[in-house]
């Protein structure tokens, strides 16, 4: 039987047409009639089905004694994870148990609110997610600009003239911030349309190949590059203050801050020239609908909070913000945007890490913070850990030190069906279903469409009778942590539709006053069309305008001005991430799919570095950074600029070769053995996982 169902392995959102038996899945295709996608899917779809028959996939808990696994019941392993969180809270507090959740938990309705009850049952200030990876910086820059950390605009790709994308790679991510369906397709439209793409990047990518402009930059080099830009826009008179007025505050004040960033000063410091960054403001301002976007490449470098705010500037003072072909905020059917300032609420800096003393942001700490959580003595230390949905071991900075301190842990929890670098020090592992066998509604990726689209997917597999779903994983965890008396079966039982009754409720409350059972009308998804100019309902400030220059960024802005004279006279080398459109973060290596093929985790380097650092092709070079060293072969590759190498993130798998039995033989090291814990963003924290000073020898 062929069904339905929403991908939910990154942000696309692409609608797939599954042939299902029973429990067994079968070829996956892409549906043309999906609302989102039209027909468009990526290889990884296909491993979909492959995920769900991994044989190395856990269906059963796991309890490690030792070296040796054993399988256990549910209620063996959960009464154990939750006896030993609970002695660990009851001797140390709350905070001595951590929860490190990951990016699937984002991917699907039951998953993400598994991670917000689990957040609330451990209940404690040690909780990570990769956002101190991925997007804080730019949540952070609206939250300051528009009073809401949610309040995130999206390019109206479909409309524009111009659209300029800093630190971005659609052809590798399929979008990020970004829900188009088919990237190809729709940023094509553009040049057919006549306009242009400019595709600001240290690296040529893959997106520069589908046709877009290239501008290469040093990395860390965009907050430089768009202040640069805005000193242009002022210095020429491009900027409409009467418009501006009713719109923004902060106009006089952002051009006295620009002021210094001359495009003569900054261009040697960025490695872009002064007539290429005069050009690019001009084209920003002479295009009739344009969009400045910028993404992980810009949010993991040394200025990200910054760059993240003066990017929002800028597009509101071209007149690029909540209007046709700009910026635009969507209007989602679910929106997780009221209950998400409720619940989690617009919090920075509440409490702060005990070592370090960085800042909480969104309830969250830095994950650069973990290691020294764990390991240094003292009121509040680290002592067990919950994960959810992540490898912090192969995702975050300096692995390799987070790794010694967790398997140092007196009590590790991991709820994930695979055993990784992380998940192997657990002392249990509770194994939730596949999505397949759960359902899909994407509540916060469709707050990012570039079109206002609904879909929900419900479950098309057969699950076995003892499978439980990460929602009720963390059900069961909560109730036998806060609620011990009560009784396990009624608790369940009263919980197991929740998160369907609330994606109803938010349908029902939300813009577009709809149901599930509407949706179950609409197998493809329901298409509510172009996003609409509606900036009263997301801008939060208190007297409803955009703040230019909030002062929790303008602070950063002397460290700019002395990174720019430092800039110009360094010559280290640096490294910097990248993404494959085979690969997942640190994870669906482990289906033959995606793991065949050429390796993946090449260092490359460019023909002229490669001649000074005495390098060959397919030769091996050592790099080494403040914290680690690793070897890794090399490819010299003319899509890179002197300066700068490129390692992707998530490789590195030798450890798991038992357990993750294709991932594990893999070649290529781990970035993040390289990345540092120490280098970060004053802001807040956010780790610097592009621009880290390396060595590399032949
Ligand atoms: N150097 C460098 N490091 C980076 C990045 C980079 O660009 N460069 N990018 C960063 C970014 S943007 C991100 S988002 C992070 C990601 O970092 P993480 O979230 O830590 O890592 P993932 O690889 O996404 O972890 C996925 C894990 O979730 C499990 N999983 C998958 N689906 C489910 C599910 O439905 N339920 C449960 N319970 N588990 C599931 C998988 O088995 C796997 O073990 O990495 C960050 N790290
Ligand atoms: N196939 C695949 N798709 C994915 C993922 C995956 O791992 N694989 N991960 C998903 C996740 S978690 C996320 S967050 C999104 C991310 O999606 P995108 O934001 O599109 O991220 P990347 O593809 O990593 O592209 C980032 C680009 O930034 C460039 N860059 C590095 N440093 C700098 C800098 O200082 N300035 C500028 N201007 N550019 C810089 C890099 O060379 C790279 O080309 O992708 C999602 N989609
Ligand atoms: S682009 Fe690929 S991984 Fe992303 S949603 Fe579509 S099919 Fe899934
Ligand atoms: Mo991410």
């Amino acid at each position: 039987m062929e069904r339905l169902f929403t991908c939910n392995l990154c942000e696309a959102m692409c609608g797939l047409r599954v042939e299902v038996d029973g429990r067994r899945v079968g070829a996956i295709r892409g549906d043309p009639d999906d609302v989102v996608s039209h027909g468009h899917l990526c290889p990884k779809a296909i491993a979909l089905g492959e995920l769900h028959e991994d044989p190395d996939r856990l269906r059963t808990p796991r309890i490690r004694e030792g070296s040796t696994w054993r399988e256990a019941s549910w209620d063996e392993a959960l009464s154990l994870a939750s006896t030993r969180l609970s002695d660990t809270q009851r001797s140390h507090g709350r905070d001595a148990v951590a929860l490190y959740v990951g990016n699937p938990a984002v991917h699907a309705h039951r998953s993400s609110f598994a991670s917000q009850l689990l957040t609330a049952a451990i209940g404690s200030r040690h909780r990570f997610d990769p956002n101190s990876q991925d997007s804080n910086p730019r949540l952070f820059a609206c939250m300051q600009v528009y009073g809401d950390a949610l309040s995130i605009p999206i390019p109206d790709v479909d409309r524009t003239d111009l659209l300029i994308m800093l630190g971005a790679n659609p052809a590798a991510s399929n979008g990020s911030q970004m829900v188009m369906g088919d990237p190809k397709k729709r940023l094509q439209g553009i040049i057919s349309r006549g306009g242009q793409i400019v595709v600001v990047d240290p690296r040529r990518t893959e997106t520069v190949a589908w046709g877009a402009e290239h501008v290469s930059i040093r990395p860390g080099g965009d907050a430089a590059l768009v202040a640069a830009m805005l000193h242009v826009l002022f210095a020429e008179g491009r900027v409409n203050r009467a418009r501006l007025a009713s719109v923004a505050n902060g106009v006089e004040e952002l051009e006295s801050l620009v002021a210094d960033f001359r495009p003569d000063r900054v261009a040697s410091a960025i490695d872009v020239s002064a007539a290429t960054i005069v050009s690019l403001a001009r084209r920003l301002s002479d295009a009739k609908r344009a969009c400045l976007y910028a993404r992980v490449g810009v949010c993991q470098n040394e200025f990200g909070p910054t760059a993240s705010w003066l990017v929002e500037a800028i597009n509101v003072v071209t007149g690029n913000f909540d209007g046709v072909g700009g910026m635009m905020f969507p209007t989602p059917a679910v929106d997780i945007a009221p209950l998400g300032r409720r619940l989690i609420g617009n919090h920075y800096g509440r409490w702060r890490s005990r070592v370090r003393g960085l800042p909480e942001f969104l309830g969250a700490l830095p994950s650069a913070v973990m290691a020294e959580e764990m390991e240094t003595p003292g009121e509040g230390q680290i002592r067990s850990l919950v994960t959810f949905a992540g490898n912090p071991v192969l995702t975050t900075p300096n692995g390799p030190r987070l790794e010694r301190a967790i398997a140092g842990l007196d009590f590790v929890v991991a709820i994930d069906f695979y055993v990784n670098e992380t998940t192997r020090h657990a002392h249990v592992i509770l194994p939730p279903k596949h999505v397949f066998e759960t359902g899909n509604y994407d509540v916060v990726l469709s707050r990012f469409g570039v079109r206002n689209t609904m879909k929900y997917s419900a479950p098309i597999v057969e699950s076995r009778d003892d499978a439980r779903d990460d929602w009720q994983i963390a059900v069961e965890l909560a109730l036998r942590l806060r609620a011990p008396r009560w009784s396990h079966a009624a608790g369940r039982r009263f919980a197991a539709d929740l998160p369907e009754q609330a994606i109803d409720w938010l349908l029902a409350t939300g813009p577009r006053r709809t149901s599930l059972d509407a949706l179950a009308q609409a197998p493809h998804g329901v298409d509510f069309g172009a996003l609409v100019p509606c900036r009263a309902r997301y801008v939060h400030t208190r007297d409803g305008r955009v703040r230019l220059t909030p002062s929790a960024l303008t602070a950063d802005v002397p460290r700019l001005h002395r990174w720019i004279d430092d800039a110009r006279s360094s010559d280290q080398l640096v490294l910097i991430g990248r993404r494959h459109l085979r690969s997942n973060n640190s994870w669906m290596h482990n289906v033959r799919s995606l793991a065949k093929g050429p390796d993946r985790a090449r260092l490359l380097v460019c023909a002229v570095d490669a001649a000074r650092l005495k390098l060959v092709n397919g030769g091996k070079a050592r790099v080494t950074s403040r914290v680690g060293a690793v070897e890794v072969l090399v490819t010299i590759s003319d899509e890179m600029t002197p300066g700068v190498v490129s390692l992707p993130h998530g490789f590195g798998h030798g450890a798991v070769r038992d357990t993750l039995r294709l991932a594990g033989a893999l070649p290529g090291p781990s970035a993040n053995a390289l990345t540092d814990e120490a280098f970060i963003e004053p802001v807040l924290g956010t780790s610097i996982l592009n621009g880290t000073p390396v060595r590399v020898e032949g």
